[in-house]
């Protein structure tokens, strides 16, 4: 099964949603740099807040594959509004694979029944983007929680109705000793530490925040987060983000492809120098689409084989897929330049790469790729056999 061929009822949704609210917005959503109000409005008008989450408990009962398919199709028109909803459902995902728990399965339910927006608070300004530590602890008293967390970045922090938040186990555990923390916008305090003014994914309102927060001890997930984090959190999100980029891609393919019909039209008989490019567009295009599908199908494998899930070859294959994933939508787009060429270059031509090439750019960088690639080089160090 390609994901190019793929139809659901999802998917139309996400194409009519595309064409018809997110598209038309993109543009004053990328110059303002505001939060794209209308395509969250829209999410939660068609219940992709609450896709994964199962019918029984009020959600569409999608699976990741399909998830996957709707960004690919809402990447193409509005990078920054996929992005929120790729980030949305990581914390989703987290909710459906690790909320065990009666609290959990409650707050899961009330995320259904009430589209609440969910937003991240995973990198920390002590230690930027290493993720798997902590500085900030969750410190209990009694049956309540208190926590005190500096964060670099959340994107739509001012619009979310909790925040997922990384943090050690308690004041005395190791920064590594993590677990996950729902905190709830009634709970929580936001203090904005700096502005959003970023070359690309402008809509994502992504500035750094003081958050200070309390709530139930129950709103702590039970998995340690190493185990939330390799078993759910991390191929879930190189699989979604890799999702809209491929989008993304494919917008930057179509445009030149449309630049390069045109420019042959008016000369025929003559293949147009251009054109030789868009077979290489359509191989990098190619190329992105099967990774992410051999991505989705190593995760099955994964769920279902807990020895490969826990391997070191699984592991280095969904580090390597953010890392080769944001590197091949890079060089796309570089070559819808060479196609489009000065039509590209402009900024209000029908064929404007510049808001793609700006949100590709950040593809690199969420999570930054020689990180990524440092943690794949310490794996191989030690991973034996063939
Ligand atoms: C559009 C967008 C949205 C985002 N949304 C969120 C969000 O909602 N929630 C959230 O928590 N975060 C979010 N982030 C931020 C998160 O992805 C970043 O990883 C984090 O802010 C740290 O970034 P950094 O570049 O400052 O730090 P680092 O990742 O620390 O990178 C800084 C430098 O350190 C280098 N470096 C590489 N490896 C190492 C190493 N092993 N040790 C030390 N340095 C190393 C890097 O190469 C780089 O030069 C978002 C980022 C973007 C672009």
């Amino acid at each position: 099964m390609t994901t190019a061929g793929r139809d659901t009822g999802l998917r139309d949704a996400a194409r009519e949603i595309g064409e018809g609210v997110l598209g038309p917005n993109a543009d004053d959503v990328d110059a303002t740099g505001r939060f794209p109000t209308e395509s969250v409005d829209a999410f939660r008008q068609v219940g992709f807040l609450r896709a994964l989450i199962s019918v029984e408990e009020g959600g569409l009962g999608a699976t990741l594959d399909e998830l996957s398919d709707v960004l690919i199709e809402l990447g193409r028109w509005c990078a920054s509004s996929a992005m929120i909803l790729a980030l949305h459902s990581i914390q989703v995902a987290c909710l459906v694979r690790h909320g065990e728990t009666e609290a959990l399965a409650a707050f899961r339910r009330r995320v259904a029944a009430q589209n609440l927006l969910l937003a991240s608070a995973a990198a920390e300004a002590e230690v930027r983007g290493d993720v798997r530590s902590s500085v900030c602890a969750v410190r209990a008293d009694g049956e309540s929680f208190t926590l005190h967390k500096l964060v670099p970045v959340i994107s739509y922090g001012s619009y979310a109705d909790a925040v997922f938040a990384t943090a050690r186990r308690t004041p005395d555990s190791a920064p590594s000793d993590q677990v996950l923390v729902i905190c709830e916008k009634d709970e929580f305090a936001l203090t904005q530490t700096s502005d959003w003014d970023a070359l690309g994914f402008r809509g994502t309102c992504s500035p750094g925040f003081v958050l200070d927060a309390r709530g139930p001890l129950n709103h702590v997930f039970p998995t340690p987060f190493g185990d939330l984090s390799s078993e759910t959190m991390l191929p879930v999100t190189h699989i979604l983000w890799a999702s809209l980029w491929l989008g993304m891609a494919k917008e930057a393919d179509a445009r030149s492809r449309r630049f390069a019909q045109q420019a042959a039209r008016r000369s025929p008989g003559s293949l147009p120098p251009s054109a030789l490019r868009l077979s290489e567009m359509a191989l990098g295009v190619q190329q992105l689409d099967d990774l992410l599908l051999g991505a989705r199908a190593r995760l099955a494998t994964a769920d279902a084989d807990p020895d490969y899930g826990a391997s070191i070859a699984y592991a280095t294959s969904m580090n390597s897929l953010k890392v080769a994933a944001s590197g091949l939508l890079q060089e796309i787009v570089q070559k819808a330049f060479l196609i489009c060429g000065m039509a590209g270059y402009a900024n209000h031509s029908p064929f404007s790469l510049g808001r793609i090439l700006r949100d590709a750019v950040g593809a690199q960088l969420m999570i930054n790729n020689d990180r990524i690639n440092v943690n794949n080089a310490e794996l191989l160090l030690v991973q034996r056999g063939r």
